[in-house]
């Protein structure tokens, strides 16, 4: 397959509810469409990297100079006949997961739409449905916060995750905790803490949560492997797994029991597919996180959670979670069981909803 075109779309979209996490506060949504064109087929992928470098170094804007740039050029009428042999072409350059993991899902999805496969085929996904919770994000107040989780849970979802932060940590999670004592609960601090500050969550280890995630910088692994030897509680990385060699380095070392996969993160989904085979191998459970991603994103995720090994619900929900308005026609719901149905159709299974996607597109620009 040779892609003979590229287009990008820095989109911005609205968010239904600001998304407050503990490094920052966010109305609106940043990505980039890629749009692929090669054999009279085209193929999407998204770049969830955001507006801010807040929760990774990589933005909206470095994704876009580095595919325009660098990658765009480089790889444009060359065959490339699989994901790894995109990450071969690729890997001149150093990092930039996300820019990298944008373009090789819309090559999952170019090739799915040439076999006519499903990309949960490709992956070898099995669940036809996946198991999902929700990521609910700072509240005003512990009562606000409870107020915001029995909303999520009277529309059906059976997990929770909450963010905290130094400051509003113990007293939020021991609310929903005393609110919601059967739950299945989780916290997000990304990466909020030290390992002197981390001493203030210890509480949390008596709240019978799935895990802690993230407490320590993204570059912590070894004072990640120290905190969790003070705690009973799994820890569960997001920031710090990068790569399949991060997943097992971190392994290794016990800096946590969980890992939160997500494609965007570690380069793409070839990598998501080896991290999670290394987990499985471990026997360490993985679970598919997320950014918040438009339905292309969140159609990509749903393929990647059905693999087997992900076994613990994934912050995938649904459609009308996030934004009023989504770019494509595919509406993803909760089923009354707490999942959401993996798409069939060949490649992601999504079309565009162009107007929308219009109305979101805040530059665009042909490669070449
Ligand atoms: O840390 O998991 C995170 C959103 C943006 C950036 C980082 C994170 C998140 C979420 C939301 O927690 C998950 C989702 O529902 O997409
Ligand atoms: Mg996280």
């Amino acid at each position: 397959m040779k892609i003979e075109q590229l287009n990008l779309y820095h989109l911005r979209m609205p968010l239904r509810t600001a998304f407050e996490t503990s490094f920052g506060r966010e109305e609106s949504r940043d990505c980039l469409l890629i749009e692929a064109l090669a054999d009279g087929l085209v193929g999407y992928g998204e770049c969830v990297a955001d507006r801010d470098p807040g929760y990774s170094y990589e933005t909206a804007q470095t994704a876009w100079h580095i595919l325009r740039d660098f990658i765009g050029p480089a790889i444009l009428n060359q065959e490339i006949p699989t994901p790894e042999a995109l990450q071969r072409k690729m890997s001149f350059v150093k990092g930039h997961q996300m820019a990298k993991a944008g373009l090789e899902m819309a090559l999952w999805d170019l090739l799915g739409k040439s076999q006519g496969r499903s990309l949960q085929q490709m992956l070898g996904g099995q669940r036809a449905a996946v198991d999902v919770g929700v990521s609910v994000g700072l509240q005003e107040s512990p009562a606000a916060l409870v107020k915001a989780v029995e909303g999520y849970l009277n529309d059906g979802y059976r997990r929770i995750k909450i963010k905290i932060k130094p400051g509003r940590d113990t007293a939020d999670t021991q609310a929903v905790r005393a609110a919601f004592p059967n739950i299945r609960l989780q916290v997000d601090a990304n990466s909020a803490y030290t390992l002197d500050t981390a001493e203030a969550l210890l509480p949390l280890d008596d709240l019978d949560l799935l895990l802690i995630e993230q407490p320590l910088d993204e570059d912590d692994l070894w004072d990640h492997s120290l905190l969790q030897k003070r705690f009973r509680t799994p820890l569960c990385l997001d920031e710090s797994i990068l790569s399949a060699r991060h997943a097992r380095q971190a392994l290794e070392m016990g800096s946590c029991r969980i890992i939160n996969i997500k494609a965007g993160r570690v380069g793409g989904l070839s990598q998501a597919r080896a991290i999670h085979d290394l987990c499985v191998e471990a026997s360490v459970p993985v679970w598919c996180g997320g950014m918040l991603e438009t339905g292309v994103g969140r159609a990509s995720n749903l393929a990647l959670a059905s693999l087997p090994g992900f076994i613990l619900p994934g912050d995938i929900s649904a459609s009308a979670r996030y934004y009023l308005e989504d770019i494509t026609h595919e509406v993803f719901t909760l089923n009354p069981d707490s999942t959401i149905t993996v798409p069939t159709g060949p490649g992601l299974g999504v079309t565009l909803n162009w107007p929308a996607l219009e109305r979101a597109a805040q530059a665009r620009c042909t490669i070449p």
